[in-house]
Formats: C-alpha cells, sequence, structure tokens
C-alpha cells in the first residue's frame, strides 16, 4: 500500500503521519480524551494491516492532554451479550495486529492511560512515559470488565495480583511507579516523549528485519513454552536468524572494523 493511501482511508479520530521509515499514529480525539469508540478500533486495525512495505517501525501516541481515557463508555449502554462479545473480539483483533504484526511498536504515554487505553498500550513493544502519565484501570468502578486483552497481556507485564488491586480497587500508578511495575519502559520528562519515542523508533527501524521478527513473534512465544521446547524453537530461530544475509553483512562490518562498537549512556 502506498504512503498516501495509508494516511487517508482512516477516521478522523486517527492522524498518521511518515518520520522516514517511521510511521506514526496519533489519537486525535482529544475532545473527548481519546476515548476508543468502535470506528476508532476498526481504524487502528486498518492502520497497523495496511503498513507500507517501507515502514519498519511505528510510533503510537495520543493528542491533547491524555493518551486514552479508555473505552468511549457512551457506546456500552444499547449492547446485549452476544454484541458485548464481538466487541471485545474486534479490540482482540485490532491490538493483535499491534503486538503481532509487521512491525515493533513503540507507544508514547501521556495523562491518562487508563482502562483500554492501558490496554492498548500494553499491545505495544516499548512504552516511553511522560512523567505526566498515569495508569488504572477504573472498569470496577463502571461495573465492567477489560475487553481489549488486558486480562492477558497485563498480569504478563504486572502480574496478576496487581492488576487485581487495579481492578478492585481504582488504584492508580504513576508514571515513575509505573517504572519498576514493567509498565513504563522509558521514564522521561512531560512534553519529551514524542522526541524519545521517535529516536527510539528510528533506532529499531535500522535494525535487522529478521531480528525485529523474532523480537516479537518468537520471543514472546518462548516464553510461554516449556524450556525444551524454548530452547528448540531458539536454537532455529538463532540459526534463521544468522543465515540471513543482512546479519552476515553486519557481522563482517564488525570484524573488519566498520560496526560502531557498543557504547554506555
Ligand atoms: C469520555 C470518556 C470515555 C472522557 N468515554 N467519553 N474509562 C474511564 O472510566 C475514564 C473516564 N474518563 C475520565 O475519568 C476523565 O475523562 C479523564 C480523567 C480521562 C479526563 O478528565 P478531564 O477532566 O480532562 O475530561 P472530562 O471533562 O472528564 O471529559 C471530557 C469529555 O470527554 C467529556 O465529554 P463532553 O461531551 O462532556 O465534553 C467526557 O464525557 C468525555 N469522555 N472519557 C466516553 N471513556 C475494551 S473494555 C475497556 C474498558 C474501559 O476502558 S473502562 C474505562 C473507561
Amino acid at each position: 500500500m502506498s504512503s498516501k493511501s495509508f494516511t487517508k482511508q482512516l477516521p478522523a479520530s486517527l492522524a498518521a503521519s511518515r518520520h522516514g521509515s517511521v510511521a506514526v499514529l496519533k489519537l486525535n480525539r482529544p475532545q473527548k480524551r481519546n476515548a476508543l469508540d468502535d470506528e476508532t478500533v476498526i481504524g487502528i486495525e486498518h492502520f497497523f494491516t495496511s503498513l507500507p512495505g517501507d515502514v519498519a517501525a511505528v510510533l503510537l501516541a495520543g493528542e491533547g492532554e491524555h493518551f486514552s481515557a479508555g473505552l468511549d463508555l457512551s457506546e456500552l449502554s444499547e449492547r446485549d451479550i452476544t454484541q458485548g462479545i464481538a466487541h471485545s473480539r474486534l479490540w482482540h483483533r485490532a491490538f493483535e495486529k499491534i503486538q503481532f504484526g509487521k512491525v515493533p511498536v513503540v507507544a508514547v504515554l501521556h495523562g491518562a492511560v487508563v482502562g483500554g487505553g492501558l490496554e492498548l498500550a500494553a499491545a505495544a513493544h516499548i512504552r516511553v512515559a511522560e512523567r505526566s502519565a498515569y495508569y488504572a484501570l477504573p472498569e470496577g468502578s463502571r461495573g465492567i470488565y477489560v475487553g481489549g486483552g488486558g486480562s492477558v497481556r497485563l498480569p504478563r507485564l504486572i502480574g496478576v495480583a496487581r492488576m487485581m488491586d487495579m481492578m478492585l480497587t481504582g488504584r492508580t500508578y504513576s508514571a515513575d511507579e509505573g517504572q519498576a511495575m514493567g509498565l513504563t519502559t522509558y521514564l522521561v520528562d512531560t512534553g519529551k516523549g514524542f522526541a524519545k519515542g521517535l529516536e527510539l523508533a528510528q533506532q529499531i527501524s535500522g535494525n535487522a528485519p529478521l531480528t525485529n521478527f523474532a523480537v516479537m513473534h518468537a520471543l514472546p512465544r518462548i516464553a510461554e513454552m516449556d524450556p525444551a521446547s524454548g530452547y528448540s524453537v531458539e536454537a532455529l530461530m538463532a540459526a534463521i536468524a544468522q543465515a540471513d544475509p543482512d546479519a552476515k553483512a553486519r557481522l563482517k562490518d564488525f570484524i573488519e572494523k566498520r560496526a560502531p562498537k557498543l557504547t554506555r549512556e
């Protein structure tokens, strides 16, 4: 798909742009605190399944004062049980395209990262949180339950006990606290998230595509396997990655002293 059409077919609640090999998707409904209605979630799915072939990483951010206030609560009242299941499955499909899509995704978080907004952030591979960001799961107080994959992704990041507490008591965590818990991958000052996220996304886009694929698709699955299966799949993935011409060229560059050495910031 061309760069032009990938920015065109999105709802007004989403805005896409390009920064070289990085595609940027912004939640663009600040008047509703980037609450996620059906149209937006379908738009997210479309964006991640329609990325042009030359996009190597995605930056996901939110317009306005908040990353996202979660599910659009105004859409909820008329749904029956069957529709509720279909709605949750729609979110699962869309967020699966983020976590297990074509390229790594860096999320930039600020203000409210709550409910479905936190579920969305949890589907990204790296989370850059500005100090203004805060995490919460207010589903309990709204009489509902997570439906965007939160029960699957969040316990893997923060543990079942912490998620239970967040849902039962409405406990809120700051970006700073989120760093120790595994929600915040990088903590930055307010206003600095986009630049940091873009820097990371650009760095990631320079990796060998097969390495990025292995990290996104093989690593989390190996981590869920029994150890014997995990070692076996890891060996296969390692052999495939190092046989790639891109890896061979990079290794030759290092041996012949053309590649930069590791530096410690
Ligand atoms: C919304 C939503 C929303 C704001 N759905 N319309 N999420 C929540 O329980 C969080 C609900 N939102 C809030 O607690 C607050 O809006 C915020 C703390 C995020 C921001 O506060 P503030 O003072 O900046 O904004 P506001 O005045 O509360 O909201 C501005 C407008 O956005 C207002 O609409 P208006 O027409 O009166 O201007 C709000 O109604 C609207 N708005 N949040 C719909 N969430 C897949 S299952 C996932 C389940 C969940 O995500 S549950 C968690 C839902």
